[in-house]
């Protein structure tokens, strides 16, 4: 076992709270922090749990603009949906805490002036883009033009989503605001600086040698490329008006870099979690164990005490702000300890391709909620089995279905089940007396102590993939030795040898119910209520004799139940469906036509009109032939519609109609006029219809 910490502070990486998370997220960041944390609690650790909204940045205001809404009210839904999908996956924070609260706030505020009293922030005078209309510097998701790499004319100020390359402003061609759609002029403005660089040495030294052996390859690998690369100044502010102040005089309508409050978050929420411990009253607080000091400076400790472990959880992308930019800050403040590790994982695909939310190929934690509301715990164990610990994984529907099917139902539940059954059977649910123990006996529970400490030998080593797969082999080891002995058949013969074997597999069951609680905390909640056992410590785990004789069990049930081909058919379906949606919608409208006068428009008559008939035309794949009541007159009218409407579909529908369109044949009949139809990115055609039902002949201007 690794070194034993006095205390623990472990952090998730805050959500954007811009909208819905996907299991890659969870797969990165979030359900490895979560064993790892209930492991810690399990073994008695003191530990501290926290995570929170992001709610800062400029993807929120961006996110405001796409749903037309406020920057406040996308962190309140967005937060509030990320909140209950974790409380549903069983992420067991001891705070779930905001950015966008006060106390956070005063804290960033706090550590900015720390570092800019003792001059270790530089103020530098730059030019950047301004939007002269909307009367605001540009952040660079604010600026789109063409990507110089390779032509997308879409691509974003920091990154072009077609070919990935990183770029900067001034490197887009033809720049353009999204706020305004002008092209933006260079403006100079001020800002603070963290000297990077100034950290080097001391950076080289804390990473490089200190944590060459222990911290994960892909981690230690990208920030030596980092350092190697040499660290250069990064503003620490912003022009933006949505953030936090910066609480300097000369800042007007400056905010702190997102990535310079966000990780300040992680004490913030620590902060936030002692106050509310303190006064009683928990607003994010969801504590799950009792606090040694559950005062006000309660937190302190956990921050500024070396016998604190302080590990992140994160995804790679955020390796370098908490390997290299935050732990600058916090040996800046000189006031804080250092992360121990951070353990971050690469990336999951999904199906073959990468995941991503925008382009509708991804499975959103809420999605799959509502989809699989009573199987949290089988996702858990999906992504649990394919963890992108070294490398990028993948995730499959099949594989997903094979994981639960094969694994959690044929294994895992099917040897609880057994035990509990038989036990019921011949015993009256009562756990039967331990006889003489036979070789088999003897190798099973020998295996059987070694488990517990097997599985945390992985957990501490951050490998949850190695630990959910001893995990397993626990179940399987239950599962061998009953058809091994196979006791429903010695019943026949006599009740002691039986006897022997199930206690001997409850108390692996039993023991399961332990060590299958970091990964798969639902079941063994379920699982200890059918043993009627309760919750016990880790260093329990492995004993032999954890239930004793004549104990009463609870009640058997399934503890997982086979996924069908259909509902993972539909799932796939659902996937390729998304992606068709969105890129339907990414697709750029139809480039405006020139110019009209109010006068060439003023010419039109456009009408409501109902449909009186409709019939198909003979030889005509796309007309139809309309009946339609205008109001002025009931006349003909040949439409180009009749691949998206039947004649049943139109007729009594009310239409919009050009009546003084010039009359044209058209398969030799005369047609009069022309209805107005909406076409989408597809090309499927919608009627254009008044919001309530008109009379015939009304104008339409
Ligand atoms: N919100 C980025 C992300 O979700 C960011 C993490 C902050 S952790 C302090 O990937
Ligand atoms: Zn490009």
């Amino acid at each position: 076992m690794s070194k034993e910490f006095k205390r623990y502070l472990i952090t998730a990486a805050l959500p954007y709270a811009n909208g819905p998370k996907h299991i890659g997220h969870l797969a990165g960041a979030y359900i490895p922090s979560d064993v790892y944390v209930r492991y810690l609690r399990s073994l008695g650790r003191d530990v501290v749990f926290v995570c929170g909204s992001d709610e800062h940045g400029t993807a929120i205001p961006n996110q405001a603009l796409k749903e037309g809404t406020s920057a406040r009210a996308i962190i309140d839904k967005y937060d509030a949906q990320i909140r209950s999908c974790f409380h549903q996956l069983g992420m067991s924070f001891d705070i779930y805490h905001r950015t966008s609260e006060l106390i956070h706030h005063q804290t960033s505020q706090e550590i900015f002036l720390n570092l800019y009293n003792k001059g270790l922030l530089t103020e530098e005078t730059s030019e950047q883009y301004y939007d002269e209309e909307a009367k605001a510097f540009l952040a660079d998701r604010y600026i789109i033009g063409t990507c110089p790499k390779c032509g997308n004319l879409n691509a974003y100020g920091d990154q072009c989503e077609r070919c990935g390359s990183t770029l900067s402003p001034r490197e887009l061609i033809n720049p353009r605001s999204t706020l305004s759609g002008n092209s933006p002029i260079l403006k100079s403005t001020k800002h603070w600086y963290l000297p990077l660089q100034d950290y080097e040495t001391w950076l080289s030294d804390w990473i490089l040698k200190s944590h060459k052996d222990d911290w994960k390859v892909n981690v230690y690998g990208q920030c030596k490329s980092w350092i190697d690369a040499g660290l250069q100044p990064r503003a620490m502010t912003r022009d933006l008006d949505w953030g936090i102040k910066v609480p300097l005089p000369d800042a007007e309508g400056k905010v702190l870099y997102v990535w310079f409050d966000a990780p300040i978050g992680y004490i913030s929420a620590t902060r936030a979690l002692f106050e509310e411990l303190a006064s009683g009253k928990a607003k994010y607080a969801t504590p799950q164990s009792s606090f040694i000091n559950p005062s006000k400076d309660g937190w302190k400790p956990y921050w500024q005490d070396n016998e604190t472990k302080l590990v992140h959880f994160v995804g790679k992308d955020n390796i370098v702000f908490h390997c290299i930019i935050f732990p600058i800050m916090l040996h800046a403040t000189g006031e804080y300890i250092l992360p121990d590790n951070v353990p971050a994982n690469e990336f999951m695909n999904l199906e073959g391709d990468k995941m991503s939310t925008s382009r509708g190929w991804s499975i959103e934690m809420h999605e799959y909620l509502a989809d699989f509301p009573d199987k949290p715990d089988v996702l858990r164990y999906a992504l649990l089995t394919n963890l992108p610990e070294t490398k990028d994984s993948e995730f499959t529907w099949k594989d997903f279905q094979a994981k639960n099917n094969n694994e959690l139902v044929a294994i895992f539940g099917n040897f609880v089940n057994r035990a509990l059954v038989l036990t019921q059977k011949y015993f009256d649910n009562r756990v039967p007396t331990l006889g003489s123990l036979e070789e088999v006996d003897q190798k099973v529970l020998n295996d059987l102590k070694e488990f517990p400490s097997k599985i945390g030998s992985s957990i501490e080593l951050y490998r949850f993939r190695e630990a959910t797969a001893h995990l397993i082999d626990l179940a399987r080891l239950g599962n061998k030795y009953l058809a091994e002995t196979e006791p429903w058949k010695l019943a026949k013969t006599g009740m002691t040898r039986v006897a022997t074997i199930l206690n001997i597999s409850l108390q692996i069951a039993a023991s399961l119910s332990i060590t299958v609680e970091p990964f798969l905390p639902f079941t063994a909640e379920k699982l200890r209520g059918m043993l009627n056992f309760k919750k016990s410590k880790w260093s329990d785990a492995g004993s032999s004799d954890l239930l004793k004789d004549g104990h009463l069990l609870g009640e058997a049930s399934l503890l997982f139940e086979k996924i069908e081909d259909e509902v993972i058919q539909a799932q796939i379906k659902k996937l390729v469906d998304s992606k068709k949606a969105m890129e339907l919608s990414n697709q750029p409208a139809e480039p405006a036509k020139a110019e009209v006068s109010f006068d060439e428009f003023a010419k039109m008559d456009i009408r409501i009109g109902t449909v009186i008939t409709a019939e198909r035309v003979e030889k005509s794949k796309k007309l139809l032939k309309l009946q339609v009541d205008t109001g002025i007159d009931k006349r003909t009218v040949m439409s180009g519609i009749a691949e998206h409407f039947s004649p049943e579909d139109i007729i009594g529908k009310q239409v919009t109609i050009l009546v003084n369109l010039a009359p044209r044949k058209i398969m030799g009949v005369e047609s009069q006029g022309m209805i107005l139809m909406a076409a989408d990115k597809d090309g499927k055609l919608r009627l254009l219809q008044p919001n309530e039902a008109v009379s015939p002949g009304s104008t339409v201007s």
